[in-house]
């Protein structure tokens, strides 16, 4: 059912895979010893939520230090960081560590400036497949609250109902309150049969799509509003157990063969399949045959709204500075050297340094 743009990635990979080259291994400097250890939501002490949603809630009020246009908070940071790399952050190659990086760097702002002990826990959200509306996520007291009403479709409740987003949708610079449209037919793709379809796949040029085209779709999808936009989509809290769950789900894929896996990186390091997002070959969120577009489950449901489409409107990166957006590859290719920087929110990392959980980053999943 998650089939539409699987076979058109996989060939058109097919011909990057010949240009992927092996790249050193980078020798790892840290040594890992008592990693955090990540768990799933459903399993946290109501102590354990209770924390996790203070040390949030914390950095909702912490004013921003970057002078990233359209930041008030250090929560919204991470917003525009997500935002300025959305070209080159998804459909390529180096989503998963792209993404594998972010929220690591959210976990430390949560540990480092806010007082949070425990680790970045994650959604398993293969349990609320077709029933998302029912999560435990969504709890008004010990989650994030429930879903959108009215025509904002603003949460009303939980802890975060009061929040004021700065940023989005998409590039726009505006004020606008955490917005959800449940759509309980889109988080099918978080089905136990569709994950387990990308776990037994063998490279990562089959893994990762395969990832980004189900899994992925079930948290934006399934959320909506702005979880459904590709580029504002961390101004929901959410987001970050959403994606912590896909990176669970890439570390338990690469325990899996260790030896091979840990250094297995390629695809596209540009939007090269079709643009950005949304081309032909490769259809984005809300495109026909893309998560939240016709011909996906749940399908013919109105593209998600992205003012200006993918073309930056207000914001712009830091000081208009122009700048090379792929740094580390020698063509087009992803690859271990490829450099990961997000604006100063972490330090910056290669993918090499980041394929490892327990590398320099120095955690692991409790399953
Ligand atoms: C949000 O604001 C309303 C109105 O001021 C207030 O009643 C409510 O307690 C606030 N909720 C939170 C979670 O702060
Ligand atoms: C995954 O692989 C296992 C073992 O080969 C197989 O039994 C199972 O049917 C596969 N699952 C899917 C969804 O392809
Ligand atoms: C942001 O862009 C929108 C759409 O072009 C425009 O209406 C609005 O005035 C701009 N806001 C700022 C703060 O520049
Ligand atoms: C890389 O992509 C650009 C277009 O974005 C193309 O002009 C160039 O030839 C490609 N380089 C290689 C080595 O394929
Ligand atoms: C991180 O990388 C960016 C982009 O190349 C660069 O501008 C910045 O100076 C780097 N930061 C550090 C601390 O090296
Ligand atoms: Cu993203």
């Amino acid at each position: 059912m998650v089939s539409f743009s699987i076979q058109v990635l996989v060939a058109l990979l097919g011909a990057g895979a010949a240009l992927a080259m092996p790249v050193e291994e980078k020798r790892q400097d840290a040594a890992c010893t008592g990693p955090l250890v990540r768990k799933a939501w459903h399993t946290l002490t109501d102590t354990e939520k209770k924390s996790y949603i203070d040390a949030e809630l914390c950095l909702m009020k912490k004013p921003s230090a970057s002078g990233l246009r359209g930041t008030r908070t250090r929560f919204d940071e991470f917003q525009v960081a997500h935002a300025l790399k959305t070209e080159i952050a998804h459909f390529v190659g180096q989503f998963l560590p792209f993404h594998r990086l972010f929220i690591f760097a959210h976990e430390q702002a949560l540990r480092k400036e806010c007082g949070y002990t425990g680790a970045q826990p994650y959604w398993e959200e293969g349990r609320d497949a077709g029933a998302f509306s029912k999560s435990i996520l969504l709890d008004p007291v010990l989650g994030f609250g429930g879903n959108g009403v009215g025509p904002n479709k603003c949460i009303q409740d939980g802890p975060f109902a009061n929040y004021t987003n700065s940023l989005g949708p998409g590039y726009l610079v505006q004020d606008h309150c955490i917005d959800r449209d449940i759509n309980d037919l889109f988080s099918t793709t978080a089905a136990a049969a569709t994950v387990e379809r990308c776990l037994n796949t063998t490279t990562y040029l089959d893994f990762w799509p395969c990832i980004e085209n189900g899994p992925h779709g079930a948290g934006h999808g399934g959320i909506g509003a702005q979880m459904l936009n590709p580029v504002s989509s961390p101004g929901d809290p959410i987001f970050f157990l959403h994606h912590a769950w896909l990176d669970w789900l890439w570390a338990k894929w690469q325990a899996k063969d260790p030896k091979a896996r840990l250094t297995d990186m390629g695809g596209n390091n540009k939007g090269v399949l079709g643009g950005v997002f949304g081309g032909p070959s490769s259809p984005g969120f809300g495109a026909p045959g893309g998560p939240g577009g016709p011909g996906f489950p749940g399908g013919g449901a109105p593209p998600p709204n992205i003012p200006g489409g993918f073309t930056p409107v207000n914001l712009t990166r830091p000081n208009d500075v122009p700048e090379p957006l792929v740094i580390g590859d020698p063509g087009n290719t992803t690859t271990l050297s490829h450099l990961l920087y997000l604006y100063g929110m972490t330090e910056n990392r290669t993918i090499a340094e980041v394929m490892d959980t327990k590398g320099v980053l120095c955690y692991v999943y409790d399953s």
